[in-house]
């Protein structure tokens, strides 16, 4: 192979690998944290347009709540499904729910999803 050939092939698959790394980047922002009040902890997502943050680092084996928050969300991303939990519901367009997740529950990695699987967000209980 010609050495010009080598070198632009080189040259897309970084340009490629750049694209794909910011894509990623930039898909719900920042990974988000729970906020612990007495012994509970808190793990709060937006749901419009899908879910943000996208991952939330949270602790294993505590009670947590999980608050999903919807504000105008006529989308798909109203339609939660969190498979480990057997929860499915369609969320009002407008208001915060809540879903408990015992201490078992909270265990490896959670994923919610809208109800046609096109939006996720992950739990990582750590
Ligand atoms: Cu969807």
């Amino acid at each position: 192979m010609n050495k010009s050939i080598i070198f632009s092939v080189g040259i897309s698959l970084i340009i490629i690998g750049g694209a794909l790394w910011l894509g990623s980047q930039s898909l719900g922002g920042a990974p988000g944290v729970a906020t612990v009040v007495d012994g509970t902890q808190f793990i709060d997502v937006t749901a419009k347009g899908g879910y943000s943050p996208h991952i939330i680092t949270a602790t294993a084996g505590m009670p947590t709540i999980l608050r999903v928050k919807t504000s105008g969300t006529f989308d798909c991303s109203s339609g939660l499904v969190i498979p480990k939990l057997s929860y499915q519901k369609f969320l009002q367009p407008s208001g915060t729910e809540e879903v408990v997740i015992s201490p078992d529950e909270a265990q490896g990695t959670m994923q919610g999803l809208c109800s046609m699987g096109m939006y996720n967000f992950q739990i990582r209980f750590e």
